[in-house]
């Protein structure tokens, strides 16, 4: 695109229904890496007046026949993106045959190759990429699939629903048919073709039916399939007793493929994952990778009820289906590990994701009116934030009257392309409640921030709340409504004994904050000194709270609370004005109370290892940013260094006894073991903040003896700062021991970038194994350096935005997708000191000069306007 076009935006307002109705379609594949044929064969029925317009890009004409009679090229108008058939009559049969070319699709939509295996990617207009179809998810059809290949070298050959008829032809190739008995839209649809090694189990439904399961992995790798197979069986469990939803077909395949754009990919019967979220052994794969495969295997699998029995209507609600898909698979993980923990790691997230989004120049509400290119809008807001609202539901309405909702829901949209309207009014049914001021959260951008005054009447026993809500203008949305901000609340005495209050069972209360500003007394049954407030449990809802809190007043309420969320949430708060104060006067040295009380949770806390893990960690740079304007990464990281060096001093006896422990043995991917690991792995990086001779050799012996890569992981990012030949030694066997397996090489990458200098960064993008056409590998440097490493990619010498600026650069040639998502990591530049400030625009501009991919000058337009 040129830097004068405007990207063109498609809008809610603007949607209208297709008016043709496409019940069953065959598609016959004749694959060849270079030119598979695709020849499609549908029966269409019109349902209202309007032309017959399919998505078709990059596409092969070779014949079109319209109930059998071929048609001249006067009958149809092609254009790079459409094809349209002048007239058609109001029922009818048409076939097309097209070429396609998956060996040249280096943009990984669409049909593609990956280690030399065929693979499809579709959503959300990967299929227009395939053959001429209505590419939008409100056009459901049912798909029977028949392929056929060489059979030496693609011996497996599967798609959606169960397999049907399969044969040998004489010439060496062979053919498969599948056939999918669920209408869907054509972002469901997959085609995998190749030779894989299979991890085969079965799971019988609660209504007794029989599945057949397989994880179809690389040659020789069948083995790391087996914990996505554990997986995918607790999920299927899970579903059942959870929701009631059980699995509706008798096949259940994942593939792991090594080039792909995302996570995973939910199509109906055949889920495929980049095979980072597959792939899992014991030596290889860190407690984060289990518990991410874990977490992710759930999220497609739990998608086949939200999202594929139940799609959305277009792709303005593709919060629908992605917001309640992460609340339903952070609930999976919650009862699997510890809610507390969970719920902690999510906030973390959401807060270094989606509030930096929301609070930047890519801002946009759940569910957006209007974009661009909708490949950009698989974002932190509609995921993250998506799930939050559910969750926030959940506290509004209550638990059961949720759960209601969610029976009415699959009971009346099963098989339909839905709204959010839709969804929502299963939750007024259930609930009673008129809930249109609650979907104000869906169409307004930005973090509401929620300020709480608290005045103490003693004589009345009564604490009165001054609570009032704010959400800043976000690009388009100068003003805000009020949304309802249910926050979860408990009155403590100073023991942490909660406190009994008027109308309020089991100690606990819901306030909901439906207007600008509301008061509220909250009166004591009993009488008592003035109580202490914890509010917002559990983080009942995605807010900014804003307490005029004193130190003293902070470490008082966190040695009192009760909700593990908020104890965290307390140091968090008492950390983050430390690192500001020690900010803002570089001589002064931590302030030892703080220190301590931290020092002290942790040690209290050690029975719960996973929790007392991540009281260690301090808040991150890119949290951090979000506090102040301007803002100079550089003096936050030397800051919170300065912090983390205090509290590594603090614990540096118990990280001695802790490591001095041995490592839990047999290793088990369990959250119980890997709790104790991440404590292991906190005092590992803690004994590194103390950036001492001594600490780099302590931290290559633990490395040498590291028994799990968990560990060792940690013993590696610890090192990197460090300018020692421990170091050096330690980043070389590293490498040796691993370069045949690419998923650690990736970790071997993004530990250095993450760590390192913009200098490093350039190293590693030059280094040999350093691979363009592979996303997970880019991503290991780029987003590894610009999205963790703030201070080295916002240094005032301008390399970091540079080396950044030309990966991107590179990368949009071949993969627009994955180019846009990197150009994020610059969404807060305005926020930046003037130097670095100065030097990202000069970046981004430059970019702008480019002839960039309409995915990459969507996200340039919006950051830089
Ligand atoms: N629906 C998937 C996310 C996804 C979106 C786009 C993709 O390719 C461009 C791939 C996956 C999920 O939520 O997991
Ligand atoms: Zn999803």
């Amino acid at each position: 695109m040129l830097r004068t076009d405007t990207p063109v935006s498609v809008k809610l307002e603007e949607y209208t229904p297709y008016p043709f109705e496409i019940d069953q379609v065959s598609l016959d594949f004749s694959l060849e890496p270079a030119a598979t044929r695709v020849k499609a064969r549908m029966n269409v029925r019109r349902t209202q007046p309007g032309p017959f317009v399919l998505d078709g890009v990059k596409l092969k004409l070779n014949d079109i026949r319209l109930d059998g009679k071929p048609l001249g090229p006067d009958a149809y108008e092609l254009t790079d993106e459409t094809l349209t058939i002048k007239e058609v009559p109001d029922a009818f049969v048409l076939e097309t045959d097209v070429t396609i070319n998956p060996s040249a699709n280096t943009a990984l939509s669409g049909l593609y190759i990956s280690g030399g295996r065929f693979c499809s990617q579709c959503e959300a207009t990967g299929f227009r990429h395939i053959t001429y179809w209505p590419d939008r998810p409100d056009v459901m059809s049912r798909f029977h699939v028949r392929m056929d290949a060489d059979k030496s070298k693609y011996p497996i050959l599967l798609s959606n629903g169960t397999p049907g008829e399969s044969g040998d032809h004489s010439d060496g190739r062979h053919f498969a048919e599948w056939d999918d008995p669920h209408p869907k839209p054509s972002y469901l649809f997959a085609l995998c073709a190749g030779d894989y090694d299979v991890w085969r189990d079965t799971f019988t439904t609660m209504n007794g039916d029989h599945v057949d399961l397989g994880v179809y992995v690389d040659k020789g790798q069948a083995k790391s399939a087996e914990w996505a197979m554990e997986s995918l069986k607790a999920s299927m469990k899970w579903d059942e007793e959870r929701f009631g939803r059980a699995y509706d077909l008798g096949v259940f395949n994942i593939v792991a493929v090594r080039d792909f754009n995302f996570g995973a990919m939910e199509n109906k019967g055949l889920n495929i994952f980049n095979s980072a979220y597959v792939l899992a052994s014991q030596e290889s794969a860190t407690d984060a990778d289990f518990e991410a495969i874990e977490s992710i295997v759930g999220h497609e699998y739990f998608h086949n009820w939200t999202g594929n029995r139940i799609t959305c209507r277009d792709w303005f609600q593709l919060c629908l289906k992605e917001g309640l898909t992460v609340f339903r698979d952070q609930e999976f993980s919650s009862d699997l590990r510890s809610r507390p923990v969970q719920r902690i790691k999510d906030v973390m997230r959401l807060r270094a994701r989606q509030f930096a989004e929301d609070a930047g120049p890519l801002a946009h509400p759940v569910r957006p009116d209007k974009y661009a290119s909708i490949d950009n809008l698989y974002t932190a807001t509609v995921y993250e934030k998506g799930s939050e609202l559910i969750r926030a539901l959940t506290v509004f309405i209550g638990m059961d009257a949720f759960d209601r909702g969610m029976q009415i829901y699959f009971d009346e949209y099963d098989g339909t392309a839905s709204t959010i309207e839709d969804f929502y009014s299963c939750f007024e049914k259930a609930s009673g409640k008129d809930l249109s001021q609650f979907r104000r959260w869906y169409a307004q951008a930005g973090t509401p921030e929620v300020k709480v005054e608290e005045s103490w009447d003693a004589a009345n026993s009564t604490l009165t709340l001054t609570l009032s809500q704010k959400t800043p203008a976000t690009p388009g949305q100068p003003t805000k409504e009020p949304v309802p901000i249910p926050l979860r609340t408990a009155l403590l005495d100073g023991k942490g004994a909660h406190l009994s209050v008027e109308g309020w069972e089991n100690g606990e209360g819901v306030i909901v904050l439906e207007d600008e500003k509301m008061t509220v007394d909250l009166k004591l049954t009993g009488t008592s000194d003035k109580p202490l407030l914890s509010i917002n449990r559990q983080f009942s809802a995605p807010v900014r709270i804003d307490r005029e809190l004193s130190n003293e007043a902070l470490l008082e309420l966190a040695a009192a609370e009760t909700d593990p969320f908020n104890i965290w949430d307390n140091f968090q708060t008492l950390a983050r004005t430390e690192i500001f104060r020690l900010l803002d006067n570089p001589q002064s040295p931590p302030e030892e109370a703080l220190v301590g009380a931290l020092g002290d949770a942790v040690r209290s806390n050690e029975s719960d290892p996973a929790f007392a893990a991540l009281l260690t960690a301090l808040p991150d740079i890119g949290e951090l940013f979000q506090h102040r304007e301007p803002v100079d990464p550089a003096g936050l990281n030397d800051a919170r260094k300065r912090l983390r060096k205090a509290l590594g001093e603090n614990l540096k006896a118990d990280a001695e006894r802790i490591l001095a422990a041995p490592s839990p043995a047999p290793f088990e991917p369990n959250a119980e073991q890997a709790g104790i690991r991440a404590l292991r792995s906190a005092m590992i990086g803690l004994t590194g903040a103390l950036d001492t001779a001594d600490a780099s050799r302590k931290l290559k012996s633990l490395f040498d003896a590291a028994p799990n890569m968990t560990e060792s992981l940690a013993c590696l990012r610890t090192l990197v700062p460090f300018q020692t030949q421990e170091r050096d030694e330690a980043i070389q066997t590293f490498y040796e021991t691993w370069k045949e397996n690419p998923l650690v090489i990736d970790k071997w990458f993004a530990v250095q970038a993450g760590q390192g200098t913009a200098d490093d960064a350039r190293r590693l993008s030059q280094h040999t194994d350093f691979d363009l056409s592979n996303p997970n590998r880019v991503r290991s440097v780029a987003a590894a350096f610009s999205m963790t490493n703030l201070a080295a990619f916002h240094a005032r010498d301008g390399e970091g935005h540079k080396v950044i600026g030309d990966i991107i650069l590179d990368a949009d040639k071949r993969n627009p997708a994955l180019a846009a998502r990197l150009l994020t990591s610059f969404e807060q530049w305005r926020k930046l000191e003037p130097v670095a400030k100065a030097s990202a625009e000069k970046v981004l501009k430059d970019l702008q000069s480019q002839s960039l991919s309409k995915n990459a000058s969507d996200i340039l337009a919006r950051a830089l306007g």
